[in-house]
């Protein structure tokens, strides 16, 4: 490492007109965002370099020697040397180094990836067909969406100068974990943990109390900069290219803040809620609520209906139908849909799952129903009010799931 640091500066300092080029046109200029940022970036623009310069000193050679050793009439070709053994050792060892140093260099950045300190706040991470989900220690999961890609994407938060390690699984296929600006990735597997992690370095949103929402800082507002990108990096099906999330990094305050806003959705009406969750949750990925056709069912107009399954039977799109349809999504098949939606079981609360159906009747093409759904939720929310000033706290704290 000592001996790589003099190399590494050289290679990846910011001051490095080609660095910053780099930096600019693929991470919006933010250079040192993660701990392992820059000596990734070293061993990158060693390999780079290394590369660049045997390319041109290859190509040069073959142009130079084409021409003089062309063939000319009249001129006998010269029978070549059979051997020179300085000159082989020469191109034998020389690259050997060149690997062994990139390979080491490599491997002396990498392992400390895989190894996260003691004290590192862990995230669940779960990947589905097209979705990412992050449950934070305190069971909080996002609700707050962003389209990128014309998806409805996640938004995350982690906390500056504090390492977190993120526990990777995935629900159906295998997809991969990839934060760009933080350089570190990894695959991420069904029936299995895999894990990372990472110490952001550069806080890049922060909360205003004016207009009630999370902003990009100044020193990070480049270009339509607006928070990291998490991408996933393994195909991983129809809608894999629009698998995306942006990841916010907060001060400690805002980050405890951001947490304990994202853990308490008590105060969110029934039928909002569930228009949330659509998108936060990624059902959006394959149920819309416009009648188009997805790679499951649209929700717009389907409540009260019978829908007929695969192989016979049939049901009355209502409460226990929806339940179960998020539940055990595979122990009815709705005709004409393919067995691709993977159960939802212990991802959402009853309230949740309450909300859900709620939002699904509000998108009736029955006014009845539509009202239904409305008046429930106010009553839920006046019901609320009314408990929190008898108890003398509005603190909100009453629900968050489980009645
Ligand atoms: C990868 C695509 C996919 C995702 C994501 C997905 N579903 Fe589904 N869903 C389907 C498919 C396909 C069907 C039809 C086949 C079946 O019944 O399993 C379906 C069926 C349903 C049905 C029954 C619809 C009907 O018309 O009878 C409901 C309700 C439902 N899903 C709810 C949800 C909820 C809630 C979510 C998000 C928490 C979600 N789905 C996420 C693909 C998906
Ligand atoms: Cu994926």
């Amino acid at each position: 490492m000592m001996l790589l640091e003099p190399i590494s500066t050289l290679l990846a300092t910011t001051s490095n007109p080609i660095k910053r080029a780099w930096d600019h046109l693929w991470f919006y200029g933010n250079t040192d965002a993660s701990n392992f940022a820059a000596g990734s970036d070293a061993v990158f623009f060693f390999i780079f370099w290394v590369s660049a310069f045997f390319f041109v000193l290859l190509m040069v050679l073959m142009v130079i020697f084409a021409i003089k050793y062309r063939r000319v009439p009249g001129k006998s070709a010269p029978v070549s040397a059979s051997h020179n053994t300085p000159l082989e050792i020469f191109w034998s060892v020389v690259p050997t180094i060149l690997l062994a140093v990139m390979f080491f260099w490599g491997l002396i950045e990498y392992l400390p990836t895989r190894v996260a300190p003691g004290d590192a706040e862990e995230i669940q991470v779960v990947a589905s067909q097209w979705r990412w989900d992050w449950v934070y220690d305190n069971g909080a999961s996002p609700l707050n969406t962003e389209v990128i890609a014309n998806m409805e994407s996640p938004i995350f938060a982690l906390p500056v100068n504090k390492p977190v390690k993120f526990v990777l699984s995935s629900l159906d296929v295998i997809h991969s974990f990839y934060i760009p600006g933080f350089r570190i990735k990894r695959d991420v597997m069904p029936n299995m943990y895999t894990q990372l992690w990472a110490e952001p370095t550069q806080v890049s949103h922060s909360w205003n109390e004016d207009t009630e929402e999370w902003q990009v800082v100044p020193e990070m507002a480049r270009g339509d900069f607006d928070g990291f990108y998490l991408a996933c990096t393994e195909y991983c099906g129809d809608q894999h290219s629009q698998m995306w999330g942006r990841v916010m990094v907060l001060s400690q305050g805002d980050y405890e803040r951001w947490k304990t806003q994202q853990a308490d959705t008590s105060g969110i009406p029934l039928v909002q809620l569930g228009g949330d969750l659509h998108k936060a949750k990624g059902c959006v990925a394959c149920h819309s609520v416009d009648g188009s056709r997805g790679t499951g069912p649209t929700w717009q107009g389907i409540w009260g209906k019978t829908h007929t399954y695969v192989g016979g039977g049939s049901g009355i799109v209502d409460e226990n139908y929806i339940r179960e349809s998020i539940l055990e999504p595979a122990a009815n098949i709705v005709e004409g849909y393919p067995n691709q939606m993977v159960s939802y079981q212990g991802q959402l609360t009853d309230r949740e799952l309450y909300a859900i159906v709620k939002y699904i009747q509000s998108l009736s093409d029955n006014a009845e129903d539509v009202a239904a759904a409305e008046a429930e939720s106010e009553a839920e929310m006046a019901a609320k009010q009314e408990a929190a000033e008898s108890e003398g706290g509005a603190d909100g704290d009453a629900a968050g799931g489980g009645e």
